[in-house]
C-alpha cells in the first residue's frame, strides 16, 4: 500500500469508528452466550442492521439472503451476514469522470447544509494539489453568504472564482464560467450551485438550467453532476438522490459528515438501492477530509478486527 492510500485508508477507519461499533460490534455482541440461531436472534440482527440505517429494504433483503444459507451457528450467522454487507458494497468504486481533451465541468448539487461547499473546498484543493488549474463558480446566488463561503475557501485554496452579485442569475454566472476557463483553458470548474429555494420546483428548474448552459457552451459539459448527501441524514438521503436524479441526472454521489455518525450503514443502503456510484466521502470538516470511496476498502475498514468493540 502507498503511503499516500495509508494515510486515507487509516483516515477512513477512523472515520467509521462509530459505525463499526453500532453495526458490526453489536452484531457480534449479541451472538455471545447464545447457542442458537433462533428468530429472535433473526429479529436482533434485523434491528441492529436497521437501527445503522442499512435501510428497511437492504436489511430484509440481507437477512433473507442469510435464511437460505441456513447458518447453524450465532457466529456462522454473523459471518453471512458480514459476507453479504461485503458483497453489496464490492462493486462500488468511485472515480471522478474527468475529461482528457477538455476542460472538465463538475456541478456539485444537493440540499442545503449536505457540504457542497466544503466539498467543493476539499476538490479544488485536491485538483490543485495535482498540479491542476482549478475555477470555482459562485452559482448559489440564492444567498449572499454563500457566494462570500465559497470565496473564503477559493482564497484560502488559492483558486480562481467567478461571482455575481447575489439574486443573480446561476445560469449567467454558469456561463462566465464557461467562457472563462474555455478562453484560459483551466482544467478544471466546479460549479456550485443552490440548495433551496422558494419551492422545489424553482430549485429543479434553476439546478436544470444550470446544466443546460454547461451543455450548451462546451460539448461534454458538465462531466460529472455530484450530489452531496450529507450521512447523518440517513434514510432521507435515497428520496433526495432519486428526486435530484430525475431532474439533473446525477452521476455520482458524495457522501459526507460520515465522521458525524453511527449510521455509516446508509453507504450499504445507498450501494443497494440506488444504481449511483458513491464516488468520494466527507469524513472531516478540512480540506484533507476527502476520501475516494472503494467498497472493497469500505467494507475492510468496516470489518478488519481489531478496532471491533464489543
Ligand atoms: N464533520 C463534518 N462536517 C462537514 C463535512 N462536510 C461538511 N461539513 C460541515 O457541514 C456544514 C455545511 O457545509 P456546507 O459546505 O456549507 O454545505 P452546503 O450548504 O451544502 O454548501 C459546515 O459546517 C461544514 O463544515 C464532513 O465531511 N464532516
Ligand atoms: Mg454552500
Amino acid at each position: 500500500m502507498s503511503e499516500e492510500k495509508k494515510g486515507w485508508f487509516s483516515r477512513l477507519k477512523k472515520a467509521i469508528i462509530p459505525t463499526k461499533e453500532g453495526l458490526i460490534g453489536r452484531i457480534a455482541s449479541v451472538t455471545i452466550g447464545r447457542t442458537k440461531v433462533d428468530e429472535e436472534l433473526y429479529q436482533e440482527m434485523e434491528d441492529i442492521l436497521i437501527g445503522a440505517d442499512v435501510g428497511v429494504t437492504t436489511t430484509l433483503k440481507i437477512i433473507e439472503q442469510v435464511r437460505e444459507k441456513r447458518p447453524q451457528e450465532p457466529t456462522q450467522l454473523k459471518d453471512f451476514i458480514v459476507e453479504e454487507i461485503s458483497l453489496i458494497l464490492k462493486h462500488e468504486e468511485g472515480k471522478l469522470n474527468m475529461s482528457e481533451e477538455s476542460p472538465t465541468v463538475i456541478m456539485v448539487v444537493g440540499v442545503n447544509g449536505t457540504g457542497k461547499t466544503t466539498t467543493i473546498a476539499k476538490l479544488a484543493a485536491r485538483f490543485k494539489a495535482e498540479g491542476k488549474s482549478v475555477l470555482l463558480a459562485a452559482a448559489d446566488t440564492f444567498r449572499a453568504a454563500a457566494i462570500e463561503q465559497l470565496e473564503i475557501w477559493a482564497n484560502r485554496v488559492n483558486v480562481s472564482l467567478i461571482k455575481h452579485q447575489p439574486g443573480a442569475d446561476p445560469g449567467a454566472v454558469t456561463y462566465d464560467a464557461i467562457q472563462s476557463i474555455k478562453a484560459r483553458n483551466t482544467d478544471v470548474l466546479i460549479v456550485d450551485t443552490a440548495g433551496r429555494l422558494h419551492t422545489k420546483s424553482n430549485l429543479m428548474n434553476e439546478l436544470a438550467k444550470v446544466r443546460r448552459v454547461c451543455q450548451a457552451q462546451l460539448p461534454g459539459a458538465p462531466h460529472e453532476v455530484l450530489l452531496i448527501l450529507d450521512a447523518t441524514c440517513g434514510q432521507n438521503g435515497l428520496l433526495q438522490a432519486k428526486q435530484f436524479t430525475e431532474t439533473v441526472g446525477v452521476t455520482g454521489l458524495a457522501l459526507t459528515k460520515l465522521d458525524g455518525t453511527a449510521k455509516g450503514g446508509i453507504v450499504i443502503a445507498i450501494s443497494d438501492q440506488l444504481s449511483l456510484p458513491v464516488k468520494l466521502i466527507g469524513c472531516g470538516e478540512t480540506l484533507e477530509d476527502l476520501i475516494d470511496f472503494s467498497g472493497a476498502d469500505f467494507s475492510r475498514a468496516l470489518f478488519e478486527e481489531e478496532t471491533v468493540q464489543v
